[in-house]
């Protein structure tokens, strides 16, 4: 998708792809068919950049055809460079301008509480995107709002700690350290994980459901996560990989970097389909 875009954020997009396909696979109360059902779940994406990873997941959901993928950030398309939720039926918030999603699931929440829906809500937040003030803000208020009668208790925010920002290192730029200790001291429960343990996921998400009161969820990824060349190194934040690259990536990630390249394209058509338009790319 990205390389057809020309454009885009790989990094961030392969570090929550495996929170994302657990939330939508078994997790959500969803029905793509439905994306306006009143008691659907919620996901607000706050880390509106890594929308790639969320548009594969919606299409392989079934919110629409897998064919439009390449049709990222192309002018008219719904699948927009960032979320737009008057762009694409599924989308709940338009995000990408960093530090607004815990705000505006704050919103949803309350409303949901208040007119009794068993529906839940979740937002991810990156590490740098919790950089910005109004996260504070919205941290600060989120166990008090609603209270008594409907406090946050279907609120479960999800932190995508990749350890890596725009162009740095978080550590670097302006370390968030303690971040257990803060979210707590701010009233919430917490629960560490590593982000790209289905297990680990599923038991958070879980217990998150059993918890009273909003939950954040620290998941540990790697920016990159499974294409060698990208992990952990911040100038895979905000690029596109070149045709070339891109089948290197989808080797690697499908674990056919070695031998057997030609067998698996054999088997599989849709892999083969990819690979030949990336090939036809590079030759343009
Ligand atoms: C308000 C705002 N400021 C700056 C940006 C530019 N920007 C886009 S992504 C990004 C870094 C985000 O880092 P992080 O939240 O850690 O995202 P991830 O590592 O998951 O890609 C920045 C600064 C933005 N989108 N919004
Ligand atoms: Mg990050």
């Amino acid at each position: 998708m990205l390389t057809h875009a020309g454009s885009g954020h790989p990094g961030g997009s392969l570090s929550v792809i495996d929170v994302l396909t657990a939330l939508y696979f078994g997790r959500l109360r969803h029905d793509p068919k439905r994306p306006d059902w009143p008691d659907r779940d919620r996901v607000v994406l706050s880390k509106g950049h890594a929308v790639p990873a969320l548009y594969t997941v919606m299409a392989r959901a079934g919110y629409f055809p897998e064919s439009q993928l390449v049709t990222l950030r192309k002018l008219g398309s719904p699948l927009q460079g960032h979320p737009d939720r008057t762009a694409l039926p599924g989308i709940e918030a338009a995000t990408g301008s960093l530090g607004q999603g815990l705000s505006i699931s704050l919103g949803l929440a309350l409303g949901l509480r208040m007119r009794k829906s068993p529906a839940r809500v979740y937002c991810i937040l990156g590490d740098g995107e919790t950089q910005e003030g109004q996260v504070w803000e919205a941290a600060m208020s989120a166990p008090k709002l609603g209270q008594p009668a409907h406090g946050l208790d279907n609120l479960t925010v999800i932190l995508d700690y990749n350890k890596i920002q725009l162009d740095n290192f978080v550590a670097k730029v302006l370390d968030l350290e303690p971040v257990l200790a803060k979210w707590r001291a701010f009233g919430w429960a917490v629960i560490e994980i590593d982000g790209h343990d289905f297990d680990q996921i599923d038991k958070a998400l879980d217990q998150a459901e059993a918890t009273v009161g909003p939950v954040i969820v620290v998941a540990h990824t790697v920016k990159g996560k499974g294409v060698s060349f990208m992990e952990n190194d911040p100038e895979w934040h905000g690029k596109s990989p070149k045709p070339a690259e891109a089948v290197t990536a989808i080797r690697e990630i499908l674990g056919v970097a070695g031998a057997g390249w030609d067998d698996y394209l054999a088997k599989t058509p849709a892999t083969r389909a990819i690979v030949d338009e990336l090939r036809a790319l590079e030759k343009k």
